[in-house]
């Protein structure tokens, strides 16, 4: 039996839904990658610090083997691989607490990174291979999401259960794509399907594919 954390967000900047908890609510007790793989999906808020306790409790509960938290990234037009968590808050935005951190360490005295440890390289290709945008990216910002990437992979250096973690973000679903005109957006089909090849890929890799997934700036 392996099971797998995944992790939504609460809306946030002025949103009504977030598709990242769409997409995480639908793949709960998925079924789709066997009978012997147990899918938990749980709501995290958009919250510097409060997140990060309840991730912790999550994967002290469940005690995971692969984990894998999701959140939006308005205006990308692709399922977004994140490849390294930084460890600094620096909020463009506040939080839905009010809270807006700047430059402020997650950790502190933690590593100044972690490298996510899906193979992000294969998820692409996996993805892609399926008809569906995906590419690496090369940082996830510095706001919530960031935080709890970088809170994650901080866990997982402690917590051997963890084998594989790491951060995806996504586009606007088209409802909500209408409010903001010219943004691309993925519909909910599309994204859980990616969802499932990346989980699909994960299970099945050992070492990641040498491909290129970089970018020039
Ligand atoms: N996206 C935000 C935080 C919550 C979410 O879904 C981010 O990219 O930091």
């Amino acid at each position: 039996m392996k099971t797998i954390l995944l992790t939504g967000f609460d809306a946030f900047a002025g949103e009504t839904i977030n598709p990242s908890w769409e997409i995480v609510r639908a793949l709960d007790g998925s079924t789709h990658l066997g009978k012997d793989r147990h899918v938990i999906g749980v709501k995290l808020p958009c919250v510097f610090g409060q997140a990060l306790v309840e991730l912790t409790q999550h994967i002290q509960t469940h005690k995971p083997d692969i984990v894998v938290c999701i959140g939006q990234a308005g205006g990308r037009s692709e399922i977004s691989i994140e490849r390294v968590a930084i460890n600094i808050n620096d909020a463009r935005i506040a939080d839905n607490h009010g809270a807006q951190p700047i430059d402020q360490a997650i950790v502190p005295h933690g590593p100044v990174a972690y490298f996510s440890s899906l193979p992000i390289k294969a998820i692409v290709a996996a993805i892609n291979a399926h008809g569906i945008p995906a590419a690496v990216s090369q940082s996830a910002g510095t706001f919530v999401c960031n935080h709890v990437f970088y809170g994650l992979m901080h866990l997982a250096a402690q917590h051997t259960f963890i084998h594989r973690a790491g951060f995806v973000h996504i586009p606007y679903l088209p409802t909500q794509a209408v409010r903001h005109a010219g943004a691309p957006s993925m519909s909910l089909e599309m994204m859980s399907a990616a969802l499932l090849q990346l989980l699909e890929t994960t299970l099945t890799t050992e070492h990641d594919a040498s491909i290129t997934g970089g970018s020039l700036h």
